[in-house]
């Protein structure tokens, strides 16, 4: 009766939610949100004339990343992350199929969440951009001098990689919290055995350098699900904190069952006391297996590497590494403010949000203000680490950015709001709508030392009535706030792909003059590359057939092959050899089981073709190159497989 009792108010709470739309659907039938004429002058970027900021947006469930400018809202790229895209032949084409690789096999999705900038000293450096896959546990790097995905990191023995990837102060190490926790290592056991054999697992991963990429070891905490994180800065550099919720360690029923008790925990890492318990060898060596799979830009292939182990340190045998900051009421997101000083958790069944102190926890720690202890890991007196409540008037606090001005800005999804506060007094000073439903927000910098404090995004989770219907399914939506004054400003609407779950921001300036333009052809050591006209060629090997083709305006060398039979495995590795700024190619072949390539000027790119029939198969570019782009095409002859037809080919003749 009690749970029935409990499910009854959570329906009363997702209708609240429900009614808080109609409700704010209703009055933007009679109000304009915008409110004056002069916000769309604010986001209006002449023609010619570039976007102040760039914005990276989460994909969500499409597993990609977006490039957006602001304050246009304008989309300038789709960067393919954790799922295969035909428009780029990402995971289609030879070079980046191991990128997909996991312990599972080849996966061509995964949940896209957290877009995490690279940091020097704590401030967005604009060198990576970080983001999680949360299905398959996985962490890539996307390098932001090519805008591509250069290397996928899984993460063994966890499941749900949510609170990720989140940075240290000098991109030492990006994190990894297990979502849902499961048998460590994965065994075959009761469900219903939740409490003594599932564990979660808090992976920090080496991230400063690229191509080595790997988790410098993980810490085996209680099974709870871990939900978010944030590392410290400035005096709390050191430090990383994650949310947890369903202390409860149920199994079922979570929305009941994970929400009985009245404070979860934050977990406080001591990372550097992590390294030094790794240098004097405590820790567990745990049987694991995950791939690093890794894009060399010298070469343009990737590889694909399993690793069959793991270091795990366990708090109990850690003192001083790992410390619970009791947090009402399930918090989700935890933010640290840009001096490092405060640590603000937001309990998302709660009306109020919680801000830890970092200098009276390191008091506490010292003084012992305990309460008991969990699995060898101390539990902070909640009254002994509390510095404030910020009584927000709002429901449901999810995220916390800052402005730099000493203010943060908290979303709230059930009353679909954000909340602006002052940090030190925790006075609201000023609230807007949403429209509707808001998860994340993004300052560019908020999450950072030095915030850009200019623009706020809100991402909302509900769309509703905000863009012209296109069917059951709606366009997420992003809204673009001024906080430049005091009063925060609502001036833009902009749609997202998939769910716009987290994003980052950071001034052009710091990126764009670093913006790679051409691969240089003097560069380029793909083992198949072909760098000028007249070396091209065909090569059999067996039923293997490598054609060594370029492509250059407005021809592809050969055009004209014969030779290839029906079973053969034919394999075209195709060299672009323009060396000017925006001239890719496009190669497809009609009836190729995979997608296009698109060769950007100077690399090369392999695309395999297994032709099953006799006949002649044209070819021809697909991204439009020039006046003469539709003649831009070829033809390849198919024989029977006991033809005796020479292999040939040519251009012209
Ligand atoms: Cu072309």
């Amino acid at each position: 009766m009690k749970k029935s009792g409990k499910i009854l108010s959570f329906l009363a709470l997702a209708g609240f939610l429900f009614y808080g739309c109609q409700n704010n659907a209703g009055q933007k039938a009679t109000t304009t949100p915008i409110g004056n004429g002069d916000a769309a002058s604010q986001v209006y970027v002449p023609p010619g004339e570039h976007d102040e900021f760039y914005a990276f947006l989460s994909g969500g469930f499409s597993g990609q990343v977006t490039v957006y400018g602001l304050p246009s809202g304008r989309l300038f790229k789709i960067i393919p992350v954790f799922s295969q895209d035909a428009e780029k032949a990402w995971g289609y084409n030879e070079e980046t199929k191991p990128m997909l690789e996991t312990s599972f096999g080849f996966i061509p999705w995964d949940d896209a969440h957290h877009p995490e900038l690279s940091q020097t000293n704590g401030v967005p450096d604009g060198r990576w951009l970080f983001i999680n896959g949360n299905n398959t546990p996985r962490v890539a790097r996307i390098d932001l001098g090519t805008f591509e995905t250069t290397e996928i990191l899984e993460i063994p023995n966890s499941g749900g990689n949510h609170s990720s990837p989140f940075t240290t102060e000098n991109s030492e190490y990006i994190v990894a919290g297990t979502r849902f926790s499961v048998p460590y290592p994965q065994t075959d056991v009761a469900i219903n055995s939740y409490k003594e054999n599932f564990k979660g697992a808090l992976s920090f991963i080496k991230a400063d350098e690229p191509g080595s990429m790997d988790v410098s070891f993980q810490i085996l905490v209680p099974g709870y699900d871990y939900d978010l994180a944030h590392s410290g800065k400035g005096k709390s550099h050191g430090w990383t904190f994650f949310t947890s919720y369903n202390t409860e360690e149920s199994h079922t029923l979570k929305e009941v069952n994970a929400s009985q008790n009245d404070k979860d925990f934050i977990a406080a890492i001591n990372w550097k006391k992590a390294e030094e318990y790794i240098a004097a060898g405590n820790f567990k060596e745990m049987p694991a297996r995950y791939a690093h799979n890794y894009y060399n830009e010298e070469t343009h292939m990737a590889t694909s590497e399993m690793k069959e182990n793991v270091k795990v340190l366990i708090p109990s045998e850690c003192p001083g590494l790992i410390y619970y900051l009791p947090t009402p009421k399930s918090p989700h997101g935890v933010d640290v403010d840009p001096t490092g000083s405060y640590i603000v958790g937001a309990g998302k069944l709660s009306a109020d949000i919680t801000v830890h102190s970092f200098d009276k926890m390191i008091a506490a720690i010292e003084s012992q203000a305990f309460d008991g202890e969990i699995d060898g890991i101390p539990v902070l007196k909640f009254d002994a680490v509390v510095e404030g409540a910020v009584q927000s008037g709002g429901l449901g606090p999810l995220h916390t950015e800052f402005d730099g001005n000493g203010y943060a800005y908290t979303t709230f999804f059930i009353s679909s709001e954000v909340v602006k506060w002052k940090i030190g007094t925790w006075e609201v000073v000023d609230r807007v709508p949403c429209y509707y439903s808001v998860g994340h927000l993004m300052i560019p910098g908020g999450d950072s030392k030095k915030p850009w404090g200019k623009y706020l995004v809100a991402m909302n989770k509900i769309t509703k009535d905000r863009y012209l219907p296109t069917g059951p399914e709606l366009a997420h939506s992003a809204q673009l706030y001024d906080i430049s004054g005091d009063k925060m400003k609502l001036i833009l609407d902009f749609p997202t792909m998939g769910e716009p779950h987290y994003a980052q921001g950071i001034a052009a300036d710091v990126i764009k003059d670093r913006s790679k333009k051409i691969y240089p052809l003097e560069e380029n050591h793909h083992p198949h590359a072909t760098l000028k006209e007249d070396q091209v060629r065909v090569e059999r090997n067996g039923n293997e057939v490598h054609i060594y083709m370029t492509c250059i305006r407005s021809h592809f060398a050969p055009d004209n092959i014969e030779g290839v039979k029906v079973g053969d495995k034919v394999y075209l590795h195709v060299t672009n050899l323009e060396q000017d700024w925006d001239t890719p190619h496009g190669v497809s072949i009609m009836g190729a089981n995979t997608s296009e390539l698109l060769i950007m000027p100077g690399q090369t790119e392999t695309l395999l073709w297994e032709p099953k029939f006799e006949g002649v198969i044209p070819f021809y570019c697909t991204d439009f190159c020039s006046a003469l782009h539709q003649e831009m095409q070829g033809y390849i002859r198919v024989s029977a497989a006991d033809a005796n037809t020479e292999l040939s080919w040519s251009l012209g003749e």
